[in-house]
């Protein structure tokens, strides 16, 4: 008999609610208590009928006043608050891609950053044209980089990676005018659309937003992505734990937060060094563990095991534990009330990057060529401030799940191969997991992505939704603080298969996987996207015809909305709990939820009601099922 059972959200918050006793304790402040100084929200940003998009307003929407001064009326603003929110969530993404390009192009033999998949980087260049024969391994790193970084600002042409996606959806993008051109182009577009004067109509907007989502999703992110495993390898299956406990009361604790792996790849390589864990002995720590916050330690789990503390709104939880000796951040996500609650504990909140610099942080300056001795310095630093804690805080919850993480999609596809008795595909295909889909063992799938949003009970959307879902035979992808969220539960535990139906029970056995499959951070989405194109390729079918959807139950970013137009662009269903502020525009609210499916052949469905949520995609995914004959 199985001793498995999940952590449920009250455990977890009767463990939050013993922390925030000790944050009291010590005047910190949290999410917690500002959300009640923030609420009721103002509702006409909730609507997304606040204009500031010049100095004559600010201009409010309402039944007396249905326009702005410039004439602009609800449709508009919403259009134009929607597009700036995509073009925000599209740069930052794709930014994160360029840093990534960067740091490829800075790897040598004896540099920082060395190619640790170098096959992959000789496919990727034959992909785009590159000549790879008589090419040292690093010569032929920096040219592909290079050619990567043009992607960000070239003259003509679209995105290089648009033709990994079958060519009924290239022909769509091509068709509706939004396959991307440069990255930097289309975000430079939408500021200049949606800027005082330029487009006020819906469609246009809406368009825009699709081709710059698209431009994140088919480009700056899958670069991040794939470059990212060209360095730092490609993931596969490998073991963790998640959850606070995940913390040791007597070593030296380290967190690391936000996305580049290029900071929390290093700080791991360091904190495993025998000569800094020889000094933290000395210190009167037992060791050093590393630890992961959002997508930064979804990252280095999926490549290194390194355990995930928690997700996106559990960052203040791990300096409230009073164990944290430093959490080290690069950029997004990062809470700047992270500064002021470390100086209620000993916690060094050290910001390395310039693009996210915060009050009460020590800044670190990280870079590529310098990697290795910031790295040494910031986990020399962490070691120095053990002796600082104050005993009578530190409390870390007695919390935590197994997980196995890392299913990149060549895992995936490797792991299921021959999971099916009929056939052994000795080609590297999906087919194996076409081939459970089609016969009803497996009813479909679900990429559940995105962060935490106060305005749900932390996790409680991801858990219920994924819940369901593997009890109905269709598989979960995760990623982002879905993943983790997954985690920390206990659903990223081979264990978990008994919650699933008989189909997706048999799949997990045979194949020796969880049935909540991580997939890796944000910018990993592109990685479902290259499995969508893949399984449209191999079944011959629309990426539209898939029983697949896409879900963000909990989202609160601005990348979160580039995503989801990428997501809903390339064909697939997109389901969202919360309402990315159109509800002050009946055009814009029925073209995201119905016109654009005429466009992308997928559209989006938001409700904040989650059981009707799952409802709804399962319902989605069985209609697919049917139109197919399956
Ligand atoms: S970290 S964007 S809270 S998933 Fe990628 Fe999590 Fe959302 Fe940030």
């Amino acid at each position: 008999m199985s001793e498995f059972k999940l952590t449920t959200v009250e455990e977890f918050e009767a463990a939050t609610d013993r922390l925030l006793e000790t944050g009291a304790k010590v005047g910190a402040d949290s999410w917690q208590l500002r959300v009640k100084n923030q609420t009721p929200h103002c509702k006409f940003g909730e609507q997304g009928i606040c204009c500031r998009i010049c100095s004559m307003g600010p201009c409010r929407i309402t039944p007396k006043a249905p326009r702005g001064i410039c004439g602009c009326d609800a449709h508009g603003i919403v259009g134009r608050n929607y597009l700036k929110f995509t073009a925000g969530g599209a740069a930052t993404h794709s930014d994160h891609g360029r840093e990534i390009c960067h740091t490829l192009y800075e790897s040598a033999a004896d540099g920082n950053y060395k190619v640790k998949d170098p096959d992959k980087l000789i496919r990727i260049a034959k992909e785009w044209g590159i000549e790879t024969e008589g090419k040292d391994i690093y010569e032929l790193a920096h040219e592909v980089a290079e050619t990567g970084l043009m992607e960000y600002g070239k003259p003509f042409g679209t995105q290089r990676f648009l033709k990994r996606a079958p060519q009924t959806t290239q022909d769509i993008w091509e068709k509706e005018e939004i396959a991307p051109r440069a990255i930097d182009r289309e975000v430079a577009t939408s500021l200049h659309m949606s800027h005082m004067g330029c487009s006020s109509l819906p469609e246009a907007l809406v368009r825009q937003s699709l081709r710059a989502g698209l431009s994140d999703g088919w480009g700056g992110s899958m670069m991040g992505t794939e470059f990212s495993d060209v360095l730092f390898g490609t993931p596969k299956p490998i073991d963790t734990e998640a959850n606070l406990g995940v913390m040791v009361e007597e070593n030296v604790n380290i967190v690391v937060h936000g996305h580049d792996p290029s900071l929390s790849e290093m700080i791991c390589e360091y904190a495993d060094d025998p000569e800094m864990i020889a000094y933290a002995k000395e210190m009167g720590a037992k060791g050093i563990t590393v630890s992961g916050v959002c997508c930064t330690s979804n990252e280095v789990a999926m490549r290194r095991g390194i355990p995930m503390a928690g997700n996106f709104l559990q960052q203040e939880n791990v300096v409230l534990t009073g164990a944290c000796e430093a959490i080290v951040v690069d950029v997004q996500c990062i809470f700047p009330a992270l500064g002021p609650l470390s100086k209620c504990f000993h916690t060094k909140f050290i910001t390395t990057s310039p693009i996210a610099q915060m009050p009460d942080s020590e800044f670190i300056r990280f870079n590529s060529k310098t990697a290795g001795e910031n790295a040494k310095a910031i986990v020399k630093a962490a070691i120095d401030n053990f002796k600082n804690r104050k005993p009578e805080l530190v409390h870390i919850p007695d919390m935590k799940q197994k997980a196995t993480v890392g299913y990149s999609v060549e895992a995936i596809v490797k792991v299921l191969d021959g999971v099916t008795n009929t056939q052994v595909d000795e080609t590297g295909t999906t087919k194996p997991l076409l081939e459970c889909i089609t016969s009803g063992v497996i009813r479909g799938a679900v990429a559940m992505v995105g962060c935490n949003n106060p305005k749900i009970r932390p996790d409680t959307a991801h858990i219920e939704l994924m819940k369901k879902c593997i009890a109905n035979d269709i598989i979960i992808i995760a990623s982002g603080c879905s993943a983790q969220a997954a985690a920390k539960a206990g659903l990223m535990d081979k264990s978990a298969k008994d919650l699933c139906g008989a189909g997706l029970k048999r799949v997990c056995e045979l194949a020796d996987i969880p049935p909540v499959l991580h997939m890796g951070s944000c910018v990993d989405i592109s990685r479902m996207m290259i499995l969508a194109a893949e399984l449209a390729k191999d079944s011959g079918l629309k990426i539209s015809q898939l029983p697949v959807v896409g879900c963000a139950p909990e989202w609160m970013s601005e990348k979160a909305v580039s995503i989801g137009n990428y997501v809903v662009s390339t064909g697939i269903d997109t389901f969202l709990g919360v309402d990315p502020y159109v509800s002050g525009s009946s055009e814009m609210a029925e073209l995201l939820t119905g016109g654009i499916r005429d466009w992308v052949e997928a559209a989006y469905t938001v409700e904040t009601d989650i059981e009707k949520l799952v409802d709804l995609m399962i319902e989605r995914i069985e209609e697919k099922r049917e139109a197919l004959g399956i």
